[in-house]
């Protein structure tokens, strides 16, 4: 249902109109799509192109201009599937596909699947219609059809989908996801060529990690406004440390599991430590070392009589330390092998005790020395597969409980004399569904658009795919890119699949060579930067601006 009520911000964003790109403006009929190389996956690309046989090792494509009537000549229906986390720009992605349908032809119709991935299997689904779109344009969230993380996954699923799809004659489904509901959108693409229903699949790319990027990609919808919006209140936490002068800060920043959303907050604060955990991994370090190397921070500033700072740690840390990484994978077999027993346990100490006992000498030793309530943690928050929800691990928590423990050792040992007092934050759910920063409405419309061009040349199998990002939007470049170039194989629960691959932080990359040089200074001093509110109007300067990983990225020295 159209939204009745609109807050005052939302009533001018509604005016908003997104800057279409230059080869966008005419609509689909002057859109020719221009066939590249072929392409071939990103590695493993044998076993790639066996488990891909129909769509392996497409060509590129790129839009020019040219005449091209024929995508408009007869009228077609579309479908759009929100699918994972929310992410700001989502609702402008279905805006700039409805619009592109409906400049092709004024009787394509738009429809989107409810409430994710599972609207596909349970046919559940409404039109897009003009007023309806017009009540969610520029606005964050993905409550116009709502979102899941229904995986379609086995071969009768595969079927239904095909069954939904057909029954009501959809020409095509535009899945809006991160790596993983790409990957599905890339196998579903498979199926349907295979099957020969002529149905097409296209991606868009959706994730507030930022993980979801490469030559196609330069970011991720979503990571430009969640980040802004982290780092207002980061800055905003800086400014009151540096007043009051009393408190260590410790946030944890969402981010499943790349640490980009840390690192991006991290050069918009200049917090005193940006923990990277792909820095954590390549260096081996245990948790007593990522522990150690918060303390000597503390202890140093404290030699110069300042008691306060802000610490940045990724949501994903825990599981970039190999020896946490080992303990919850062997916690997770425990747990499994030994649920007959456990589930009657009354408490938990009757629980963590029978863990112990059958958890490695090593690992024993390890969770046994983590704060009591992280232990417990790690054993009562289980997702639906009976997993620990890392995510849900508090490792702002744990490591304050730790720092503390090592500072009083230190201060036995004489060699600390300060006061540490610390406060915790996790930031993510705050980020995810934030009015859309200018970047992200006018690249998320872009994506949308470009979306429906690639599914009305009855491409499949492609990503929407929108370049040159650190240019004005009217000279963004549009396309798309084989999903398949994309992917390698990975073990996921104890099998071989085909995924698209992760993008982490790299060491070698430009956004971390760049930190590693000003972090000691931010350690020392008080050079916080506060980025306040994100601004949707006024000068180009602060409303225009993109991300620092972006520029890093993606200019030329
Ligand atoms: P996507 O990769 O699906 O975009 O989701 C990312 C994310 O926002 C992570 O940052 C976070 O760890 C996770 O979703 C939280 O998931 P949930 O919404 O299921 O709690």
């Amino acid at each position: 249902m159209a939204r009745q009520q609109l807050s005052e911000l939302e009533c001018h964003r509604k005016q908003f109109k997104p800057t279409v790109p230059d080869i966008l403006k005419k609509g689909p009929a002057s859109v020719r799509p221009k066939l590249g190389k072929a392409t071939r996956s990103v590695a493993h690309q044998e076993t790639v192109k066996k488990l891909f046989p129909h769509t392996y090792g497409m060509p590129e494509v790129s839009f020019t201009v040219g005449d091209n009537r024929a995508v408009g000549r007869t009228a077609v229906k579309i479908a759009v599937v929100l699918s994972g986390g929310q992410a700001p720009g989502g609702h402008n992605v279905i805006a700039g596909l409805l619009d592109g349908l409906k400049k092709a032809n004024a009787k394509n119709k738009l429809v989107g699947f409810l409430g994710g991935p599972s609207g596909i299997l349970e046919n559940s689904w409404i039109e897009i219609t003009a007023p309806l779109m017009d009540s969610y344009r520029n606005t964050g969230g993905f409550d116009i059809i709502q979102s899941g993380r229904t995986k379609i996954e086995s071969p009768e699923q595969f079927a239904q989908a095909k069954a939904t799809m057909q029954k009501n004659g959809f020409a095509a489904l535009i899945v809006i996801g991160g790596d993983d509901s790409n990957t599905n959108a890339g196998l579903l693409a498979e199926y349907f060529k295979r099957e020969q229903t002529g149905i097409s699949v296209i991606g868009v790319p959706k994730t507030i990690d930022g993980d979801l990027k490469n030559e196609h990609i330069g970011t991720s919808f979503g990571f430009d406004t969640a980040t802004k919006i982290y780092a207002e209140l980061v800055g905003n936490i800086c400014r009151d440390v540096n007043s009051a002068r009393k408190y260590w800060h410790f946030v944890r920043l969402m981010g499943r599991s790349a640490s980009h959303i840390t690192l991006e907050v991290g050069f918009k604060t200049q917090a005193n430590i940006v923990l990277v955990g792909e820095e954590v991994l390549a260096k081996k370090m245990t948790l007593s070392q990522v522990v150690d190397s918060i303390a000597r921070v503390i202890v140093k500033r404290s030699a110069l009589k300042k008691h306060f700072g802000v610490a940045l740690i990724p949501e994903g840390l825990i599981e970039f330390i190999p020896e946490m990484k080992e303990l919850i994978s062997a916690l997770n077999d425990v747990l499994a092998d030994n649920e007959a027993l456990i589930k009657p346990m009354g408490s938990v100490e009757e629980k963590k005790n029978l863990v112990y006992a059958k958890l490695p000498p090593a690992l024993s030793a390890l969770m046994r020395s983590l704060p009591v309530g992280i232990a417990s943690q790690l054993m009562l928050d289980r997702d639906p597969h009976g997993n620990v929800q890392v995510s849900q691990i508090e490792t702002e928590k744990l490591l304050v409980e730790m720092v503390k423990a090592k500072l009083d050792a230190l201060r036995v040992a004489g060699s600390f004399a300060g006061k540490f007092s610390a406060i915790t934050h996790f930031f993510g759910y705050e980020g995810r569904c934030g009015a859309p920063s200018n970047f992200d409405a006018n690249y998320t419309y872009a994506l949308g658009y470009t979306a429906a061009v690639l599914a009305l040349n009855r491409l499949t199998g492609y990503i929407s795919s929108v370049k040159n990002l650190l240019q004005p939007p009217a000279r963004w470049t549009c396309g798309g890119a084989p999903l398949t170039t994309m992917m390698n194989v990975e073990r996921r629960k104890g099998k071989e699949k085909p995924v698209i691959l992760k993008a982490l932080v790299t060491l070698e990359g430009k956004p971390f060579k760049a930190f590693a040089k000003v972090r000691d200074a931010w350690a020392m001093t008080e050079s916080y930067l506060y980025p306040g509110p994100i601004q949707y109007f006024g000068p180009s300067a602060v409303t225009e601006m993109t991300t620092k990983t972006l520029q890093y990225e993606q200019k030329k020295k």
